[in-house]
């Protein structure tokens, strides 16, 4: 009868035992699952992302007929749009999972606002409220965070998921030239797989009226691959790193290069510069002159110009609005002068003088 108690004890003993081990190991499981299925499980998409072995570097990398597939290149239009009238801006954009062109033959699979990187230009009037529609045909979640805003980030710049559409309003009550871009998780990623644009609010008090207005986003390529025969992805450790295959003005290395943005001798010239990074700094300087009025934030505000300076930093996700005149016809190149950028893609030409119908040829 003792030997019975005492076998009973044991088998009492191990059960509880054994209840406690499964126990234990499902409260493991859940602190594994639990961080990917908070984030929708979309950071699996960066980890997953190619790498590159010693972290290999693709720059410059082209193809023979580079010079021919830039001129055949549809520049990014980096014309200021026209502004809406009305109290409300509306604005539209559809994400799309895309294959487009960084550089001369290279590919590469973005996540584009409207199907491209940089997504469209949006213009404002200070006072006016924008009316954004994020519609996202991706295959992951998605959002949007303008930096014009003042709002609940988390009631507005909210995950919008595949197939979904999601619209919110803001009050573009500060002028300047402001980043947006997509602020999913991680955000790293989403910048650097191209999901950025530029948004201008024009003061209240127009500034004076520019014979040229061009918007410039500054970006950096991540490449885990070439991209020349199959389109690249991010390489999340070179991102990491801060060390770009390529960067660009509005996403195409070189693009205003073979095809200048123009000008007429004595023009006022307006550039907004957006710096989408995702992580460096973008030095703005104009080659052959000095500018004449900075605003260093790009806030426009009139107290906070600058006048009479050569290069002016625009961090990544700030701006900055810089005015030229140029009397003397001539090619006047525009660059990020920490010079490995130049060399990297951020550099295009002001074709002062010349025709348009020329430039284009
Ligand atoms: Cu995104």
């Amino acid at each position: 009868m003792k030997t019975l108690m005492l076998g009973l004890g044991a088998l009492v003993a191990a059960v509880v035992i054994l209840v406690a081990a499964v126990v234990a190991s499902n409260r493991a499981l859940d602190d594994d699952v639990s961080p990917a299925a908070a984030g929708s499980g979309h950071e699996n998409t960066a980890n997953a992302s190619a790498t590159t072995p010693k972290g290999q570097s693709f720059a410059g990398v082209a193809p023979e007929n580079a010079k021919e597939l830039a001129l055949a290149h549809k520049p990014y239009p980096a014309e200021l749009p026209p502004l809406t009238p009305g109290p409300v801006v509306k604005v539209r954009m559809v994400l799309k999972d895309v294959t487009i062109q960084i550089a001369p033959g290279v590919s590469y699979q973005a996540w584009g606002f409207e199907g491209g990187a940089p997504g469209p230009i949006v213009h404002a009037r200070q006072g006016q409220t924008v009316e954004m529609t994020l519609t996202n045909d991706g295959a992951i979640p998605h959002s949007i965070d303008f930096h014009a805003a003042r709002i609940a980030p988390n009631e507005a710049f909210v995950d919008v998921m595949p197939g979904k559409s999601f619209t919110f309003r803001f009050k573009a009550d500060d002028p300047g030239v402001f980043m947006y871009h997509c602020g999913t998780k991680p955000v790293l990623a989403h910048i650097a797989n191209g999901m950025y644009g530029a948004i201008v609010v024009d003061p209240a008090t127009p500034l004076p009226k520019a014979d040229k207005e061009y918007v410039l986003v500054a970006g950096e390529w991540y490449l885990g691959s070439d991209g020349l025969d199959t389109p690249a992805q991010l390489d999340m450790n070179k991102a990491r790193a801060m060390m770009p295959d390529w960067t660009a003005f509005n996403g195409y290395a070189h693009q205003y290069v073979e095809h200048p943005l123009t000008a007429d001798p004595g023009d006022l010239v307006r550039f907004y510069v957006v710096d989408a990074g995702p992580s460096l700094t973008t030095a703005f300087h104009v080659v052959g002159t000095v500018f004449d009025n900075v605003y260093p934030n790009g806030d426009m505000n009139p107290a906070h110009v600058l006048n009479g300076v050569q290069t002016v930093d625009v961090p990544a996700g700030g701006g900055g609005v810089f005015e030229v005149k140029i009397d003397e016809p001539g090619l006047y190149p525009f660059v990020s002068h920490a010079f490995a950028h130049v060399d990297l893609g951020q550099v295009g030409l002001l074709e002062v003088g010349k025709p348009k119908e020329a430039a284009s040829q």
